[in-house]
């Protein structure tokens, strides 16, 4: 029987490219996203090149009510999930604390803490249940350091630094291991994402380095995941070369 992962933000950047390295793993995946047609072609590509099944959950993490149900209607044998990658995630804005967007700020708050909560709520009880499963948090560099006009985005993903702590403790003695993965910066559409959708400003994000790309987390996230049943990697951050910590950047 292969094993399965749940992956979140499957649609784009880390999420997608864990989606084509857990298929090429032999795993069955869980796919959930919002963006419908996105999971469909992915879903189909995936199926097309790889001996596999998949389900595919269209739901908003921030939906508490819609997300569960998706989530326990799932058939049983969909529930045995083996690694969960709370990966949805986003940043919204990049302004000053006095100047902020609320409208921004409970964007982000509650797709990158609550709507990481939601699902590990839900998905850490089955793995509770098969005493076994991995939960890898995707948080940040962003989680470590703060940063100029960071904030909100900043204070989510130390957040997500201290749900990933807090989880480990109340599951281990469930033998469920616990992961953070803390990227540096992924030329994914996190800043077009960021900047809404103004494709120059994102760009200028990465100009003059060579920043990382979706693949090199997504195998981060596989070592990580492959490791032998004792052993556990609590967190992991990585860097682009050229990046020494959130601001200090070697741009040629
Ligand atoms: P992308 O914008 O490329 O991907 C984000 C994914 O999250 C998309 O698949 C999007 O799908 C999904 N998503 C966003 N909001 C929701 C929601 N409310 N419900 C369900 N899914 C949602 O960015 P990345 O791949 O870069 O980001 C993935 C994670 O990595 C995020 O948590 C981000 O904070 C983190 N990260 C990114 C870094 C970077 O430099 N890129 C660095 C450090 C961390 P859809 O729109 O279809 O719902
Ligand atoms: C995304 C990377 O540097 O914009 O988490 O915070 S950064």
């Amino acid at each position: 029987m292969s094993k399965i992962a749940l992956i979140t933000g499957a649609t784009s950047g880390i999420g997608a490219a864990c989606a084509h390295l857990f298929a090429a793993q032999g795993y069955n995946l869980i796919l959930l996203a919002r963006r419908e047609q996105l999971l469909i072609e992915l879903a189909k590509h995936l199926e097309d090149k790889y001996s596999l099944e998949i389900k595919r959950i269209v739901a908003d993490v921030r939906d508490q009510e819609d997300l569960s149900y998706r989530l326990e209607t799932l058939p049983a044998q969909w529930k045995k999930v083996d690694v969960l990658i709370n990966n949805a995630g986003l940043s919204q804005g990049l302004d000053p604390i006095d100047k902020g967007n609320i409208a921004d700020w409970d964007t982000m708050i509650d797709t990158n803490v609550k709507g990481l909560l939601y699902t590990t709520r839900i998905v850490s009880n089955w793995m509770v249940a098969q005493k076994s499963g991995h939960i890898i948090n995707i948080g940040s560099i962003a989680g470590q350091e703060v940063y100029p006009n960071g904030n909100v985005y900043c204070a989510t993903k130390h957040a997500v630094d201290a749900l990933n702590k807090g989880m480990r403790i109340d599951l281990l003695p469930h033998g469920i291991k616990v992961t953070a993965i803390n990227p540096g910066m992924v030329e994914t559409e996190f800043s077009k994402v960021r900047f809404k959708g103004d494709e120059g400003r994102a760009k200028k994000v990465y100009d003059g380095l060579e920043p990382l790309v979706a693949n090199d987390i997504a195998e981060a996230i596989w070592f990580v995941v492959s490791r032998p049943p004792h052993v556990n990697i609590n967190d992991m951050l990585i860097m682009p070369t050229a990046q020494a910590t959130g601001t200090i950047i070697d741009r040629k």
